[in-house]
């Protein structure tokens, strides 16, 4: 199958890249990413000179670019990724977010639509589903209710991917997922920021009183959920895919510093996000049971995995933050410190 993975030099795409060459060695992966601060070629360097991999450098809302890549490649399918994915930066500057998410979605659905592809993957979020309480889970059709800038321009490409399938007769699959984390995840998301941080004895924000809980998932377990929901989901259907790992934000900061021997000490309690959602947990029961998906890594293991990637590539994480990144960081903890 020759398929276009739309952001696939960002986190979770070059992770899908890579799995698909290893795991479906025949089919052509056509990779087209603007390459804005968070895509990074250097994310797939192994893949160098891989015939089947091709990369583009392209925005997914340049239609005759799409209409090019597809007649060329003769794609038949879409894994669709590309997307502006910080909450933090949806709040400080939302146009491109609607832009991207929203405005490009819908450019790539078109050019789906035209060309007749087979399947339209749209790679959701379990943001979309907006804060839980104490308990209970999301299921697929738990009421959207987005909170950032972020969550709700997802919100818009989910339903608008929905919406082409009710009134197109587009086959599409939506997929919503909990927190991710793993190797090339940019070091501005929790997880990579607060090792990167230990790793040089940098101060750890944590906003707010650090009780807010996320599900998290390793980026490989999601990539085989995808997959398979290319592969065998049902058209015009919503899988939740989660990890079944709520873990309170401070638990995380304290898990990571203890396994790199580094003190509490380091941790600062700064200003709260604005609308910070409090929970989130994914009920995955369909995804397991329709399409026999489970995964294969406990989330202790994925992380300790994760810290020795990180303390491995210090290189990488050094070059991706260098110049306008830092510069991101140290004013916006700068000013959450000033606030708190
Ligand atoms: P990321 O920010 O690491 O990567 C996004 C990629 O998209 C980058 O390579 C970037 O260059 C590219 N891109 C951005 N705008 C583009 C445009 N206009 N045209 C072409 N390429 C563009 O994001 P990620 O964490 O890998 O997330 C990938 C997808 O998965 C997103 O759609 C996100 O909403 C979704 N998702 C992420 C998580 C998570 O925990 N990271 C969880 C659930 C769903
Ligand atoms: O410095 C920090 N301190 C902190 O306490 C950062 C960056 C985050 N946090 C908190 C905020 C959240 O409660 O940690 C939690 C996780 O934050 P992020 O890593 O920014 O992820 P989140 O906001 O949960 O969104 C992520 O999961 C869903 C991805 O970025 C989204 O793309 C995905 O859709």
């Amino acid at each position: 199958m020759n398929v276009l993975v739309t952001g696939g030099c960002g986190f979770i795409g070059s992770n899908l890249v890579r799995y698909l060459r290893r795991e479906r060695p025949s089919w052509k992966v056509v990779n087209l990413d603007k390459l804005t601060y968070a895509g990074n070629l250097e994310n797939l360097q192994d893949l160098e000179g891989d015939p089947n991999h091709v990369f583009v450098k392209g925005d997914i809302g340049n239609r005759e670019l799409l209409d090019l890549i597809i007649r060329q490649h003769g794609i038949e399918a879409i894994f669709h990724l590309a997307a502006e994915s910080h909450v933090d930066r949806s709040i400080l500057g939302p146009e491109v977010f609607i832009q991207t998410n929203v405005l490009g979605t819908h450019v790539l659905l078109e050019a789906a639509r035209a060309h007749q592809l087979k399947r339209f993957l749209m790679v959701s979020t379990d943001e979309v589903y907006g804060s839980l309480g104490p308990t209970g889970a999301f299921t697929e059709s738990s009421p959207l209710r987005p909170s950032s800038p972020y969550s709700a321009s997802k919100t818009s490409a989910d339903l608008v991917t929905l919406a082409y399938h009710h009134t197109f007769g587009m086959d599409v699959v939506v997929t919503r997922c909990s927190n991710n984390y793993g190797p090339y995840q940019f070091p501005e998301k929790l997880i990579p920021l607060m090792i990167a941080n230990a790793l040089d004895d940098k101060p750890l924000p944590v906003y707010g009183d650090g009780g807010n809980v996320r599900d998290w998932l390793h980026v490989e377990d999601h990539c085989a959920a995808l997959v398979l929901a290319m592969e065998k989901g049902k058209s015009g259907e919503v899988y939740n895919i989660g990890g079944g790992a709520e873990r309170k934000n401070i638990e995380i900061v304290k898990a990571i510093l203890a396994m790199l021997g580094k003190p509490e000490s380091l941790i600062r309690f700064v200003q709260d996000r604005p609308g910070h959602d409090r929970r989130y947990a994914i009920d995955p029961s369909k995804i397991r049971s329709e399409l026999g998906w489970k995964q294969a890594r406990t989330f202790e293991d994925g992380l300790s995995q994760t810290i020795k990637w990180y303390v491995d590539h210090r290189s990488w994480w050094e070059r991706v933050t260098s110049g306008a990144y830092r510069q991101y960081f140290e004013t916006q903890y700068a000013n959450r410190l000033k606030a708190a």
